[in-house]
């Protein structure tokens, strides 16, 4: 356990150490969502994420367009498309990509507290497991 716990502390130096050298992080882009109306309980954004250095992990998001955010995958099952949350959160290969799309990865937003509309920009917050949180427009488009 002692020993687990020194290599979180080294990794996580190590990373910190990275990313005010470099700069390099974590780059977002194109994050977008559909319209919604408010009798639309929820809604999904959509992006993809280019990797960094070493591989991360989104973890999080979140934003006060919603009551609650999800990191959700979307699954066939037995024919039938479904989401489920996305376990320990969405791979980001190192200099790779994530892509967040429709019949994919999606954050998930759940009881939403406004309405979607074209043009809206809905500020989120993404954690990842190593690199710093960044707060991102989403840009509401045309389902
Ligand atoms: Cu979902």
């Amino acid at each position: 356990m002692r020993r687990t716990l020194t290599l979180i502390v080294l990794v996580t130096a190590l990373a910190a150490g990275a990313c005010s050298s470099t700069g390099d992080g974590i780059v977002v882009e194109d994050p977008w969502g559909r319209t919604s109306p408010m009798v639309t309980a929820n809604g999904a954004f959509y992006m993809v994420l280019i990797g960094g250095e070493g591989a991360d992990r989104l973890v999080a998001a979140d934003t006060n367009a919603c009551g609650t955010v999800e990191l959700h995958q979307t699954i066939m099952n037995d024919g039938v498309m479904t989401m489920q949350p996305a376990e320990g959160g969405i791979e980001i290969p190192a200099e790779g990509e994530a892509v967040l799309e429709p019949g994919g990865y999606h954050v998930m937003c759940i009881d939403k507290t406004q309405e979607f509309e074209v043009g809206d920009v809905i500020p989120l917050t993404l954690t990842f497991d190593q690199a710093d949180p960044q707060t991102v427009d989403v840009e509401i488009r045309e389902g």
